[in-house]
């Protein structure tokens, strides 16, 4: 099976248009009539549904952000009365309050059919077993994930996240075919086999959908190489979805965002204005189908970079580019912009890296300082302390040239760092909680 839905997944990109046109007109009527607080802004930018009239006339509408769903906590920006309202999740964020959102079961419909051609992508199918190993609660992961791979007629094993050794003996007795979890949660789960001594080939693993958190090309390799399978990067979050918004196909060009529900545009974080194709800024959607609570142009504070060129796989739907991070992860050190994903894509090009480090981030008098401490692979560990300040002293330098900062890197036990069974904690910034 290559598509889930081959008529809409290859669709000429203008039958594509002609959706959105027409499903951005519909939306927009339906927020301006049902939520007062975008009636406000519309009104605020002297605009009135009928000046949409299709997808080209998007820039004229007003951002949304989280702002808003705090504003309006906990219901106001739903467009569906409660009664219509069969689901609700919640994220909670490190800040404030909880930013919730409402699904009608139309909208779980339309999420189902998305992670349904996501998992047709992993090369998944109505004969394939999905262990579903994201969290399941409040957070979108696991219940969106499995409710797809219902969709899809796969046998749906939902284990959510946590008891690791039970994991692994269900994925081995079981014939799990595809595994759906955070990328650190898979790469623990690889080690928690190791340490049990079973071995990739007794399993029936042939890929993975992984997301939820930042991730670099280095991670992929070494989570393909130790479960032995093809990882597939998938995004969504929570406000416009859940996951299966976009995710990467066999080429791994880019992640296809199912454009027929949600209008995807780069614009420049600090300006607003929209970007060409190429462009690295803030990916920002607009949901054209959703009834529980549409968004219009949220931004995702997500940095990405969009092409509407035609893939190799066939499909049509916009790609974007492997997240780079959030603007609010960024980090600033002695003024030079960081990215943790940058700190990953240097330290996983040391062969003997593993991908368990954290980034400590203090101030020393008036100076920022940042600290790596890594955990590298026993195989090749040299064993005294020449080795180890010898590959500390090659990883620093390497940073250093990348970052443009000099950093200090401390290579600890293995099993030191925190092993994450959801979305994993990388950074530790002391800055602030000095006054
Ligand atoms: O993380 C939804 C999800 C669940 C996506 C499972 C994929 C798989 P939230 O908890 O609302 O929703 O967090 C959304 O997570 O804005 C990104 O910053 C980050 N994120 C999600 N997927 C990826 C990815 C879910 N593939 C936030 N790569 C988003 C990098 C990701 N970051």
């Amino acid at each position: 099976m290559r598509y889930w839905n081959e008529p809409i997944e290859t669709m000429s990109r203008d039958e594509l248009r002609s959706i959105q046109d027409t499903r951005l007109r519909r939306t927009v009527e339906k927020i301006y009539t049902n939520v007062e607080h975008y009636r406000k802004k519309m009104q605020d930018k002297g605009l009135l549904p009928g000046d949409v009239r299709g997808a080209e006339d998007l820039r004229l509408l007003p951002f949304s952000t989280k702002q808003d769903l705090r504003d309006t906590y906990p219901y106001g920006m739903f467009s569906a009365p409660l009664d219509q309202i069969t689901r609700i999740h919640a994220s909670s964020g490190t800040t404030g309050k909880q930013t919730v959102v409402g699904y009608t079961a139309k909208d779980i419909e339309i999420w189902a059919e998305c992670m349904a051609r996501c998992l047709v992508m992993a090369g998944q199918d109505k004969r394939s077993r999905v262990q579903v190993s994201y969290g399941y609660g409040l957070f979108t992961g696991g219940l969106g994930a499995h409710y797809g791979a219902e969709r899809l007629g796969a046998s749906t094993i939902p284990t959510s996240s946590g008891n690791t050794q039970r994991q692994i003996v269900i994925m081995r007795d079981f014939g799990s075919t595809c595994l759906c979890c955070t990328p650190s949660y898979a790469l623990f789960i690889a080690e928690t086999m190791e340490d049990m001594g079973i071995k990739k080939e007794e399993l029936s693993l042939q890929a993975g959908c992984f997301g939820a958190e930042p991730w670099t090309e280095g991670m992929r390799r070494q989570i393909e190489d130790r479960l032995g399978i093809r990882a597939h990067d998938i995004y969504g979050l929570s406000e416009i979805m859940g996951p299966s918004v976009s995710q990467d196909c066999e080429c791994k060009a880019g992640l296809h965002v199912w454009e027929d529900y949600f209008i995807p545009e780069i614009i420049d974080p600090a300006t607003g204005e929209v970007l060409p194709d190429g462009a690295q800024g803030e990916i920002v959607f607009t949901t054209i189908s959703k009834e529980g609570m549409p968004l219009i142009r949220y931004r995702t504070r997500d940095i990405s970079s969009l092409t509407h060129e035609v893939c190799a796989c066939g499909r049509t739907h916009a790609r974007m580019g492997r997240l780079k991070g959030r603007t609010d992860d960024m980090l600033i050190i002695r003024g030079v912009n960081v990215f943790p994903s940058q700190i990953e894509s240097v330290l996983l090009g040391f062969s003997n890296v593993s991908p368990n480090y954290r980034i400590i981030v203090e101030r020393e008098g008036l100076l920022d300082q940042m600290t790596i401490e890594l955990e590298i692979n026993e195989t090749l560990f040299a064993d005294t302390v020449k080795g180890m300040e010898d590959a500390e002293r090659g990883i620093r330098r390497q940073l250093d040239s990348v970052l443009g900062i000099t950093s200090r890197v401390r290579i600890v036990e293995k099993g030191t760092i925190d092993r994450s069974m959801g979305k994993a904690v990388r950074v530790i910034d002391k800055r602030n909680l000095i006054g």
